[in-house]
C-alpha cells in the first residue's frame, strides 16, 4: 500500500474515558462542559472523528458506559457517524476486588468477576463489537500474600471460559501491565505472560500492547516486531509516560519512540487491512480540554505514522545487507525528520476536511456549546 493509502484507511479508536472527568488520586479538577453520560461521551468522540475523518468508533468501559439499550447506544453513535468499538471489561473498581478479581483466592469473588467478563460478551453482541479487551489489576502486594502459582492457574481458567463464550468473529485481547496497583507482583506483568495465555487459548486471542505499561528503557518496537511475526498483536492502547502509566498524550513524551514502534508495524505488515491490529487511544486528560487533547493524540499518531512510511525499506534493506551501520540509521532518521504537517493538511484536503483540525474545533463554537448545555446532573468520572 502506498503512503496515502494507508494514511487514508488508518483508523484510530477512542476510549469513551477520555472525554470524563478524570486526574490523580491527589485531585481530579473538574471541567465545564464535561459529558454526563455514554451518549454525551459518544456525540463529544463525534467530534474528533469529524475533525480527524480516521477515528469513527469509540471503545466502551463497562460499567462505566453501562446502559440499558446497547442497540439505542449503538444507534445513537450511528446518527453521530461512529460506532461503538472494543468492549473493556471492568473488573478493578468493586470493593469484592481487594484480592483481585478472577485471581482472588475467594471463589466467590471469582465467580463474580467471570460473570461480569461474561456479560461483557453479552455487550459485544448487542453493540455488534469485535474485541473483549481485559486487563487484570491482579497481583500482590507482599511476598507470601497468595501463590503466585495458584493465581496463574484460577487466571487460565477464567480466560478459558471467557474465551470459549465468544462468537467466531469476536477476539479477546489481553493487556499487561508491569505494576499498578498490585505493586510485589502482578498476574500479567508483561507481554511474554500475556503472549502465553493467548497461544493457549487459541486463534482469536491476541495481546495489546499499552505503551504505558513498561519499565523505563523498555524496547517496546522489539515486542511489537515480535507479536506481529508470531501474529498475535491484537492491538494497541496508545498514550505517553514520562515516569509510569501517565496516561498523557500519545507521542507527547517520546514521539520518537512512536514512529519505531509504528515503523515496526509497518515492517511486520501491520498497516494491511487483514492484520486486525486495532489502533486504539487509551488516556486521560487530566488538565488539558479533553476533545481538542484527543484531536491533538489523533494527529500524532498520524504524524508518527506518516514518518514510519517514509523510510525507504528497499534501501534500507540494501544497505542493512551491506553491514553499513551508520547508512541504515541514516535511512530511518531521514524519514523520522521529514515534515510530514503539509503531506496530512494536503491529504485532509483531498477527504474534504479542514487541513487543521484543532483550529477547526476551536473555531466550531463546539467547546462553548457544551459549556452552555450541558448544565445540570452528575460529570462522568474515570469511575462513573
Ligand atoms: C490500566 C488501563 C486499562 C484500563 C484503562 C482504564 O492501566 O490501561 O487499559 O482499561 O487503563
Ligand atoms: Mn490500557
Ligand atoms: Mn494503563
Amino acid at each position: 500500500m502506498t503512503v496515502s493509502e494507508v494514511l487514508r484507511t488508518q483508523r484510530i479508536e477512542l476510549p469513551s474515558w477520555a472525554f470524563g472527568n478524570s486526574g490523580t488520586r491527589f485531585k481530579v479538577f473538574a471541567q465545564a462542559g464535561v459529558p454526563r453520560d455514554p451518549y454525551e461521551k459518544i456525540a463529544d468522540a463525534a467530534q474528533v472523528h469529524r475533525y480527524t475523518g480516521v477515528a469513527p468508533s469509540v471503545a466502551l468501559h463497562i460499567p462505566w458506559d453501562k446502559v440499558a439499550d446497547y442497540p439505542d447506544l449503538a444507534a445513537a453513535a450511528k446518527d453521530d457517524g461512529i460506532e461503538l468499538g472494543t468492549i473493556n471489561a471492568n473488573v478493578f473498581q468493586d470493593d469484592d476486588y481487594r484480592l483481585g478479581s478472577v485471581c482472588n483466592p475467594d471463589p466467590r469473588v471469582q465467580r463474580k468477576a467471570l460473570d461480569h467478563l461474561l456479560e461483557c460478551v453479552d455487550v459485544m453482541d448487542a453493540t455488534g463489537s469485535r474485541d473483549l479487551k481485559l486487563w487484570f489489576a491482579d497481583g500482590t502486594n507482599y511476598p507470601g500474600q497468595d501463590s503466585i502459582r495458584a493465581r496463574q492457574d484460577r487466571l487460565a481458567e477464567a480466560l478459558h471460559a471467557v474465551y470459549e463464550r465468544l462468537g467466531g468473529h469476536q477476539r479477546l485481547i489481553l493487556e499487561y501491565k508491569l505494576f499498578e496497583p498490585a505493586f510485589y507482583a502482578t498476574d500479567v506483568p508483561d507481554w511474554g505472560t500475556a503472549y502465553a495465555h493467548c497461544l493457549r487459548l487459541g486463534e482469536r486471542a491476541k495481546v495489546c500492547v499499552d505503551t504505558g505499561h513498561h519499565a523505563p528503557g523498555t524496547n517496546i518496537e522489539f515486542i511489537v516486531s515480535f507479536l506481529l511475526r508470531e501474529r498475535k498483536l491484537g492491538a494497541f492502547d496508545f498514550n505517553s509516560r514520562f515516569y509510569a502509566d501517565d496516561d498523557l498524550m500519545v507521542g507527547a513524551a517520546d514521539p520518537f519512540q512512536l514512529f519505531r514502534i509504528l515503523l515496526e508495524v509497518r515492517l511486520g505488515g501491520g498497516f494491511e487491512p487483514d492484520a486486525g491490529i486495532a489502533f486504539m487511544l487509551d488516556q486521560c486528560h487530566n488538565i488539558e480540554p479533553k476533545i481538542p487533547g484527543q484531536i491533538r493524540s489523533v494527529m500524532n499518531v498520524q504524524e508518527a505514522t506518516a514518518k514510519a512510511l517514509l523510510v525507504d525499506v528497499e534501501a534500507l534493506t540494501a544497505v542493512q545487507l551491506a553491514g553499513d551501520v551508520l547508512g541504515a540509521n541514516a535511512v530511518v532518521m531521514d524519514a523520522y525528520n521529514t515534515d510530514v504537517r503539509p503531506l496530512l493538511a494536503d491529504l485532509r484536503a483531498e477527504q474534504g476536511l479542514a487541513p487543521d483540525p484543532m483550529a477547526a474545533y476551536a473555531a466550531s463554537g463546539h467547546a462553548e456549546r457544551i459549556v452552555a448545555e450541558r448544565i445540570g446532573g452528575t460529570q462522568a468520572g474515570w469511575g462513573a
